[in-house]
């Protein structure tokens, strides 16, 4: 006679698919009770990754991968400002193949979900990490969104501050035969330096930023977001990985990455509530967690939350309009 026999992991894979499957019901009446332009999005590299552009931090992402050749003190210094000053050759060797190719790129699902976000009316901000362009490209307006670190659409020549488009960026490197060349001068003075308007490690935040950081995280405006959802961060890059911290403590978070991060490390499971009690009327609220060993990668995630919310359709024409 032959039984049946269910593993342990089998059991509890199974465990796992129903408590996420409970979490995404949760998380989708949230999103659908919410009253208009309450939800802030910051993103990062993650969220591009299923485009073709690594991340930094992943077993497979830029930091992992920089040639020893460059002999880098240590990989954040491809993009520190003085390592740059100093050395800029790594830099542009390195960033000549996205800078010439960056055109081809083309938004994923969850670029979508946030332009979906704001077809409906419910998208008061996106803040993104990225400096890819793809969040323009998906069709968010450029009032809701903040380019923390800058991007590649234009650059600054580091001695008179000449400024320069991308076109002229992609039309000098293209020109680059050697190493030795691999660098891009200024065309005014001759001599300087032309960096790409990407913020680096030692550099300010665009004015936008702040101006923008103002009006949705301070004094009562905070309360105006009741949903943040981070998408494809590792939440170590300050001061955008702090603005999780800034909301207004009754706003739902929900975090959609490969790892929990940051203070979504709290979370045992998918989900976490907060009881509080305040004025002697007991309030809660959740925080959210999308991603292994539920759910293997932010398209999945992105799929799932719309299937729940029926916004499949639309997702489709949105991707198919643009
Ligand atoms: P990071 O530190 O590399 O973190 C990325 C996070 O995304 C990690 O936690 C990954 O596990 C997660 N992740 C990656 N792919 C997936 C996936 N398919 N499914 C689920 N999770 C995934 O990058 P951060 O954005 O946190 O760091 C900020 C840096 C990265 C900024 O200064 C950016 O300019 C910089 N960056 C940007 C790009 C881009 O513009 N596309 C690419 C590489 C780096």
């Amino acid at each position: 006679m032959t039984s049946i026999v269910i593993s342990e992991d089998s059991n509890k894979e199974e465990e796992q698919k129903e408590e996420m499957k409970k979490c995404v019901k949760q998380i989708a009446s949230v999103i659908q009770s919410l009253p208009k332009e309450s939800v802030i999005a910051i993103t990062g590299a993650g969220i591009s990754t299923s485009a073709g552009i690594p991340d930094f931090r992943s077993n497979t992402g830029v930091f992992a991968t920089i040639p020893q050749k460059y002999n880098l003190p240590n990989p954040q210094s491809l993009f520190d400002i003085d390592y740059f000053v100093e050395n800029p050759k790594p830099f542009f060797e390195l960033s000549k193949d996205f800078i010439l190719s960056h055109n081809q790129y083309k938004p994923t699902k969850a670029h979508y979900f946030l332009t979906l976000l704001q077809q409906k009316g419910l998208l008061k901000r996106v803040y993104t990490q990225n400096i890819d362009g793809l969040d323009l490209k998906a069709g968010i307006l450029d009032e809701k969104l903040v380019m923390c670190h800058g991007s590649y659409e234009s650059g600054t020549c580091l001695s008179c501050t000449n400024k320069f488009t991308k076109d002229w960026m992609i039309n000098q490197i293209k020109s680059i035969t050697t190493l030795e060349d691999c660098v891009l001068r200024c065309d005014n003075c001759k001599t300087g330096i032309v960096k790409p308007d990407i913020v680096f490690y030692g550099e300010e935040l665009p004015d936008k930023y702040f101006k923008c950081h103002k009006s949705d995280f301070h004094g009562e405006a905070k309360r105006n977001c009741k949903f943040l959802l981070v998408i494809g961060t590792s939440l170590q890059v300050a001061p955008v990985s702090t603005l999780v911290e800034n909301v207004y403590v009754y706003t739902h978070r929900l975090l959609v990455n490969r790892e929990k991060c940051g203070t979504f490390k709290k979370i045992s499971d998918c989900s976490l509530e907060i009881i509080s009690t305040k004025n002697e009327v007991e309030e809660s609220y959740f925080d959210f967690f999308m991603g292994e060993p539920y759910i293997n990668s932010i398209d999945e995630a992105i799929e799932m939350l719309c299937e729940e919310l029926n916004w499949e359709e639309e997702l489709k024409e949105i991707v198919n309009s643009l």
